[in-house]
């Protein structure tokens, strides 16, 4: 039956900030969807078991370094090296909730300078989310759980930057929800638009491509 081979499951990312609430939300949205008996499965970039991923994280704990174009390149080619299994997890039905995507690429490396439509480039060809959900929280607010850490990027004027950079990535389509409140009420804001995601991507919606 036509109809059924077409169903899939759903790709939902989530952005924002260091410490607006992604891991935390993602997990509890694994739970919810688990719970109502659909198959999904929690994702994150950077994925630091590949190869590329254990360069990325040694440059992130200040490690190594490296020159803002080739971390880029290295952070995109994380997702490269996921795609196709990302896709055929999504056909067989499975509902992958991402922690940072393609837009956490851009905004992170505009945020120090890099142009914009560069930073795009080798994005193009990912495959598109189908749901990106904005946890939106002042910088100064972020900074004040539990403190940053001792990683790269973690500093309230930098967070300052990517929250302006991400502000310019926006479209119409994301899906912006107030990160500050308590845990609970973060989750309620979330549930509704991920079921509604799956629901859509069941019936069959078909897949496509950044940037379009
Ligand atoms: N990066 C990049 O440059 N290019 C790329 O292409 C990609 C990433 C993919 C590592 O990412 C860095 O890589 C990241 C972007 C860059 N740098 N920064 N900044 P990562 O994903 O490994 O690290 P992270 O995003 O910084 O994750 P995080 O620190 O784990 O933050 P989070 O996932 O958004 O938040 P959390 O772990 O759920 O919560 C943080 C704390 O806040 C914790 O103590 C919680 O208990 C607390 N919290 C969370 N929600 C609440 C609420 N609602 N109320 C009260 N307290 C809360």
């Amino acid at each position: 039956n036509n109809h059924k081979s077409d169903s899939r499951g759903a790709l939902i990312v989530l952005e924002g900030l260091d410490r607006s609430g992604k891991t935390s939300q993602s997990s509890r949205l694994l739970s919810y969807l688990e719970g109502l008996g659909h198959s999904v499965e929690s994702w994150r970039f950077p994925d630091r078991n590949t190869g590329v991923g254990q360069m990325i994280s040694s440059y992130l704990a200040n490690e190594s370094q490296l020159d803002d174009h080739t971390i880029h390149l290295l952070f995109s080619a994380n997702r490269w090296e996921k795609r196709s299994l990302m896709e055929t997890k999504l056909r067989s039905g499975t509902t992958l909730i991402v922690d940072r995507y393609s837009f956490s690429g851009v905004a992170f490396s505009s945020a120090k300078g890099l142009d914009i439509e560069w930073c795009k480039a080798p994005e193009i060809g990912l495959l598109a989310p189908d749901l990106v959900l904005y946890l939106d929280i002042p910088p100064e607010k972020a900074a004040e759980r539990g403190g940053y850490g001792g990683e790269r990027y973690e500093q309230l004027e930098f967070q300052r930057k990517v929250a302006h950079s991400y502000q310019i990535l926006r479209d119409g389509s994301w899906k912006t929800v107030n990160a500050w409140l308590p845990f609970d009420d973060v989750e309620k804001q979330l549930r509704e638009m991920v079921l509604d995601s799956v629901t859509t991507c069941q019936k069959g919606k078909s897949l496509s491509k950044l940037w379009s």
